[in-house]
Parts: C-alpha cells; sequence; structure tokens
C-alpha cells in the first residue's frame, strides 16, 4: 500500500542557449496539482544551472518527500520520448549554463562512483508508452550537461541516505516543439498537449509497474 499524501516530483528546465521555451518546463508547469493514480504530482521549473539545479533539487526533496521523482529535459533532435537508462559522473560543457559556468571534465561529485543506474521501469515505460502509440526508447547517454549533472547529484542524494534509497527516480529527454525554430526547420518534435500525456502515462506506469528489470542489460 502507498502512504497516502503521496507525492510524485516532476521537474523540468527553464529555457536555455538561447531559446526562449522549453517543453520539459511547460510540462512540469501543466502537471503541477493533478493527479495520477491518486497521488498528487509537484511540478517545478529548475534554474538551467548547474549550482542552482542542486540546490533547488535538495531543497524539493526535503520539503515533499515524494515517493518517485522524474526530472525532465530538453534533448534537441532527438525524435520522441528518451527515457535516461544511466546518470555519469562528469560534467563537460559545451556552452556555458545559464549562470555562466561551463565546467570541463570535472566530475559531479569528487569521489562519486563512475555512474548510477535509473531506478525507473525503463522498459514498462518505454512498453506502455508505444502502446499509446508514442515514439519513446531507452536513452544510453543523458549527455554531459546540467540535464546529466542534476540525475546525477539525485541518484547520488538519494542513494545516500537508506531512507530514500527506494525511492524511484529517473530522468527523461524530450524533443523540440513543433513551434521552435530548429523543429520549423525539419528536426524531429512533438506537440506539448502530446508530450503532457506522454509524461502522464510514464508517470502512472512508475507508479504501477512493481518489477524493476536489469538496468544494466542490452536493449531490445
Ligand atoms: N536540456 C539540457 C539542460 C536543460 C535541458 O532542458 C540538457 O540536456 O542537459
Amino acid at each position: 500500500m502507498r502512504a497516502a499524501n503521496g507525492v510524485v516530483l516532476v521537474t523540468g528546465f527553464e529555457p536555455f542557449a538561447g531559446d526562449t521555451l522549453n517543453p520539459s518546463g511547460e510540462i512540469a508547469r501543466a502537471l503541477d496539482g493533478t493527479e495520477v493514480k491518486s497521488v498528487r504530482v509537484v511540478g517545478r521549473v529548475l534554474p538551467c544551472a548547474f549550482r542552482e539545479c542542486e540546490r533547488a533539487m535538495a531543497d524539493l526533496l526535503g520539503k515533499h518527500r515524494p515517493e518517485a521523482v522524474i526530472c525532465l529535459g530538453l534533448a534537441g533532435g532527438r525524435d520522441g520520448i528518451h527515457v535516461e537508462r544511466v546518470a555519469i559522473n562528469v560534467d563537460d560543457a559545451r556552452i556555458p549554463d545559464n549562470a555562466g559556468i561551463q565546467p570541463i571534465d570535472t566530475p559531479v561529485v569528487e569521489s562519486g562512483p563512475a555512474a548510477y543506474w535509473s531506478t525507473l521501469p525503463l522498459k514498462a515505460i518505454v512498453a506502455s508508452l508505444r502502446n499509446e502509440g508514442v515514439v519513446a526508447v531507452v536513452s544510453q547517454t543523458a549527455g554531459t550537461f546540467v540535464c546529466n549533472h542534476l540525475f546525477y547529484f539525485l541518484m547520488h542524494t538519494l542513494a545516500s541516505n537508506r531512507k530514500s534509497r527506494a525511492i524511484r527516480a529517473g530522468f527523461v529527454h524530450v524533443p523540440w516543439l513543433p513551434e521552435q525554430p530548429a523543429a520549423r526547420n525539419g528536426q524531429p518534435s512533438m506537440a506539448l498537449a502530446a508530450q503532457i500525456a506522454a509524461i502522464r502515462t510514464l508517470i502512472a506506469t512508475t507508479l504501477t509497474e512493481t518489477e524493476l528489470r536489469v538496468q544494466g542489460g542490452a536493449e531490445h
């Protein structure tokens, strides 16, 4: 049985790299205050900055004590919903973050393990999305920018405390919105309403799927 007043935390990011829109933040905003499987969604938009997003995440974990955490980010150029398998212990930024910081070959956590697996039910999520006609895959890299940084920080924080180790958590990359310039120039995109519906399905699967398959296996 799940505790009453359960909360699932969904985060997205503010726009970055000169963009005016970030679908991940729009999804978090749209889902805030809604319910999925009788669990309340707390949706928040995080700063796209290495240090500030850590602080914001730590505050949210302490304040809401969520039973699951799903972080979202934009991966322009990717097709469909990409459920990330692994967070790696490196920051290697091609561009500065929104605070002007550009770490190169720097660990996310000094002396932390090389990587953490997502604890979301990856294959069940992909299956449930495909079942609804959504393009979805397990992705093997969340990159080395702010998204991977937040993902690694989240998993490290949860793993570091016995009480939070069982919390399901992971990262999901979403594509451009059709109205964004890159999409107008032919890159893959998905309408916001479809992205929101897909993330609702993903949350429902996370809350109901009890079996966690081996995370390190090859993709099929
Ligand atoms: N995408 C970037 C950072 C913020 C976002 O939405 C990334 O993939 O790292």
